[in-house]
């Protein structure tokens, strides 16, 4: 947090204009409440894992898993191979992600909203050598994930915020690419769109990956709602992405379910006692009884 807008905010600042004197939050209590969730956060599932090569994800895995892992004899053994197991998952979640955001050259800018403790701008910075911003909402994330990038010598090019999403401040048309992981459910869609489709050049590329519950189903399911409680969120409707997207000019390219590439790392989870958090059998309901999916969806910034 170098720069001076990072240093002065505060949830209470000084309107600019008209009410001079009036403190105004720049920051919802919701938001302030969320910012609580995640500078408490320490979670072994996220610190072990991240430790295993300094890339810390918030958020889940893809793709078949070694279950193999699960009859190591040795306990210390078990723990570690299923700690690298989910990390590797998790990682190659990520990398699909980067894959959408391209080709783009050093010389290009990124956004990452919602950067948690920065494992995903770093895995963009590796893969095209850009440049990356990313915001969260909560101060510690943006100081660890700022450390991170000192220690890995990138910090010259990858660089956290503790800025609000929806009200970044950065400069308009800056950027060549941008994503959610895992972070819309923290706001309103509309604005976050209106804010990306802002901060994107034409011809720019938005990537989101999400857990959204399926219209088909109804509405919101219990599974879906526990889920809600249990990280503080607001998970929205499959429906709501595409609507929002039309109407702030993000126009989809590439659509993926990734539903049934998640459940074996929710399988895998389920098993590592040295790690559950307790909400995996409600992610395992909630896929299976087809009230909430997990999507991709890239789009064009037109
Ligand atoms: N994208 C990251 C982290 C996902 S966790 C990853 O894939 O690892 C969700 C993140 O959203 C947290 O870092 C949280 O601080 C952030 N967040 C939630 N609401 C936000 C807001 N209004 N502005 C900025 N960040 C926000
Ligand atoms: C991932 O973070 C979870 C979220 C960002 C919120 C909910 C996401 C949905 C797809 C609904 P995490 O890695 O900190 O979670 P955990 O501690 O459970 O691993
Ligand atoms: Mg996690």
């Amino acid at each position: 947090m170098n720069d001076q807008q990072d240093k002065e905010e505060s949830p209470l600042t000084i309107a600019a204009a008209g009410t001079r004197n009036a403190p105004v939050p720049t920051q919802s209590t919701y938001q302030t409440r969320v910012a609580d969730y995640w500078n408490a956060e320490e979670n072994p599932v996220n610190l072990e894992l991240g430790r295993i090569d300094d890339l810390y994800h918030h958020h889940y895995g893809v793709g078949p898993a070694d279950r193999s892992v699960l009859e190591e004899t040795d306990d210390a053994l078990r723990r570690e191979r299923i700690t690298a197991e989910l990390h590797r998952l998790e990682h190659a979640q990520a990398e699909l992600l980067a894959a959408h955001l391209g080709p783009l050259t050093p010389a290009d800018r990124v956004f990452d909203a919602g950067c948690g403790r920065g494992g995903g701008s770093v895995v963009a910075n590796l893969h095209y050598g850009c440049h990356a911003d990313g915001v969260t909402i909560s101060a510690k994330q943006a100081a660890f994930a700022n450390e991170q990038a000192h220690q890995r010598d990138i910090d010259d090019k990858v660089r956290y915020h503790h800025r609000n999403m929806l009200d970044t401040g950065f400069p308009t048309g800056a950027y060549a690419a941008s994503w959610n992981n895992e972070s819309t459910m923290y706001v309103e869609l509309e604005l976050l769109f209106a804010e990306q489709a802002r901060l994107l050049r034409r011809g720019g590329r938005y990537v989101v990956v999400t857990g959204c519950y399926n219209d088909t189903y109804g509405r919101a399911s219990r599974e879906v709602s526990l889920i809600n409680a249990h990280y503080i969120c607001d998970i929205h409707p499959r429906s709501e992405y595409f609507r929002a997207m039309a109407r702030n000019r993000l126009v989809p390219v590439h659509v993926q379910d990734l539903t049934a590439d998640t459940i074996p790392y929710w399988e895998l989870r389920k098993e590592a006692d040295h790690l559950v958090t307790g909400i995996e059998d409600t992610f395992l309901n909630a896929y299976k009884n087809g009230s909430f999916q997990y999507l991709l969806i890239a789009a064009d910034r037109v």
